[in-house]
């Protein structure tokens, strides 16, 4: 059994407006539960194009880019931070690759989308990033630190 620590990683989500218009916000947020990680930050809003390009500014040159922005700002999305053992990577291997395609069963990707573009929900790829993106989407104080009330042994 492990004990929680005071600072465990952190990783940002955003589902993304796909998910939203297709009702599967639920079922995503189901799997990061039901996976035991914590929830430490989560809303509902309109993402604009100028906070999509700053959150994907690394794929600028891209030529799938403006209508990336386009995709993005198209509806409401639903940003979430995470908390728990190695949660930037597990998250990943959760949400699935890039490519839905080649994305296996299991998987949130793998099961609910055959798209490269519209795949349902973004994941950090790294700590570093994951820090940089909770606080390009939520305020330090939209974040809550809290601890389960009764059993030590989940996390
Ligand atoms: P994400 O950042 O959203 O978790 O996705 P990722 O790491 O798996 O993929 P990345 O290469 O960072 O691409 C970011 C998002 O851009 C869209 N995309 N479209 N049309 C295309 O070829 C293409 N390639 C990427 C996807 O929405 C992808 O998640």
């Amino acid at each position: 059994l492990r004990k929680i620590c005071d600072h465990e990683e952190r990783t940002f989500l955003l589902i993304k407006p796909d998910a939203v218009q297709r009702g599967l916000v639920g079922q995503i947020i189901k799997k990061f539960e039901q996976k035991g990680f914590k929830l430490i930050g989560m809303k509902f809003m309109l993402a604009s194009k100028e906070l999509v390009k700053n959150h994907y500014s690394y794929l600028s040159n891209e030529p799938f880019f403006p209508g990336l922005l386009k995709y993005m700002s198209s509806g409401p999305v639903v940003p979430m931070v995470w908390e728990g053992p190695n949660v930037v990577k597990n998250a990943r291997i959760i949400i699935g690759i890039t490519n839905p395609e080649d994305c296996i069963p299991g998987t949130i990707r793998g099961d609910f989308s055959i798209q490269t573009g519209p795949n349902l929900i973004h994941g950090a790829d790294g700590v570093e990033e994951a820090n940089k993106e909770m606080y390009l989407w939520f305020t330090q104080k939209e974040l809550i630190s809290w601890k389960p009330a009764i059993t030590t042994w989940v996390y």
